[in-house]
């Protein structure tokens, strides 16, 4: 079988290497060749993010904006009214999304009144023909049976980096617990969104680590998000360098390569960029962003649609339409 059309779950770290550090044109050219050969050509698929819940978070994840033990300014904002978040998720469709995906700052989740609430938003989105994904924190596996009766079609649980590297970043939650929450997910037959984060200074080893975990899952995650750093004041990450374009391209071309079959979703990181440094991306295998009217992602800035219908006119890319909507005949 042609090396392009086969998927594997059995990539070594040297392997991995080799890939990443390729010369740039090299590797570029090899994952636009895989995406051609495995993706619709010049689709881009259009997802929307809406924070439900906002701030407040007992974790510690050192990047985030959201733990409540860093002093980051933001507005702490609890559970969004049912209603609210369905008008939101109607908008999201007229402008032309095809996902949406529902972001609570939660440890986890508890069997409570708010999962109450979260399960009727994904039965009013699920019913409005769009992809419908949530983003919790850790699930039990009874939660995500009960998700999965509601219509979810998607659960968001970054790996957010190495297994390696973890500890320094995260202190109240181990990788192990984030790849028992992936596991759940996938036994209750939800699709899986699993990706991560770079320029928390991790090394490239941890970089080729955390695509590693990924590309050996027993399937690949549908949706691999690659989110560079938002540097957000009061963090103890907020001091970070920038991360430079080149590492993005390298990250997403390599996800491209390994995981062939999958949405790479570049994720935070877009306001950094130029319309020229996004189209790299998007040559080096790219197919997904978020976008929407309301020019965030949680609680930084993004790109509006405005800007984004723009760049995909300028690059001749259209919005895709999910399997989803073609089996529902809806547009
Ligand atoms: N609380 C849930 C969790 O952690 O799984 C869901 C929301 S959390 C904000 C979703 C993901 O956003 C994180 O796993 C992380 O990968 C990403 N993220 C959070 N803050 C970020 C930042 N400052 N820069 C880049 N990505 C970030
Ligand atoms: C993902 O991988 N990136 C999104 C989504 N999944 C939930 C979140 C990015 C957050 C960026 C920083 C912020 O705005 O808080
Ligand atoms: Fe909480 Fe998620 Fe932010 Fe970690 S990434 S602090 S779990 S909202």
């Amino acid at each position: 079988m042609k090396e392009n059309f086969t998927i594997r779950h059995d990539w070594s770290k040297e392997e991995l290497l080799g890939i990443y550090q390729q010369p740039l044109l090299e590797l570029v050219y090899h994952a636009a060749q895989v995406h051609r050969d495995w993706q619709p050509k010049n689709e881009i698929q259009i997802s929307t993010l809406l924070s439900i819940k906002t701030g407040g978070c007992p974790e510690d994840c050192s990047y985030c904006g959201q733990a409540a033990r860093y002093h980051t300014g933001i507005n702490v904002q609890s559970l969004l009214p049912t209603e609210e978040v369905i008008k939101h998720a109607q908008k999201a469709k007229e402008t032309g999304s095809t996902r949406f995906c529902m972001a609570a700052a939660w440890r986890e989740v508890r069997d409570n009144r708010d999962f109450d609430r979260v399960i009727d938003m994904v039965k009013g989105v699920n019913a409005l023909g769009l992809e419908v994904c949530c983003t919790l924190g850790m699930l039990t596996e009874g939660q995500a049976i009960r998700l999965q009766e509601a219509g979810l079609y998607a659960y968001n649980h970054n790996l957010d980096t190495s297994e390696e590297f973890y500890e320094e970043i995260i202190s109240t939650r181990t990788f192990d617990q984030r790849v028992d929450t992936i596991n759940q997910v996938r036994k209750a037959g939800i699709t899986v969104c699993s990706g991560g984060i770079i320029g928390l200074g991790e090394r490239l080893e941890d970089r080729i680590s955390m695509l590693r975990t990924l590309a050996n899952m027993e399937v690949h995650p549908e949706s691999v998000p690659i989110n560079a750093l938002a540097r957000v004041p009061g963090t103890p990450m907020e001091t970070m360098p920038k991360v430079d374009v080149w590492d993005m391209v390298r990250m997403i071309a390599t996800a491209r390569i390994i995981m062939p079959s999958s949405m790479i979703r570049l994720s935070a990181g877009r306001m950094e960029m130029s319309e020229s440094e996004q189209a790299w991306c998007f040559m080096a295998g790219a197919n997904s962003i978020f976008s929407g009217d309301r020019k965030t992602l949680l609680v930084t800035d993004n790109p509006g649609w405005d800007e984004d219908v723009q760049l995909l006119n300028t690059l001749g890319l259209k919005p895709m339409t999910t399997k989803k909507m073609q089996a529902c005949n809806i547009s």
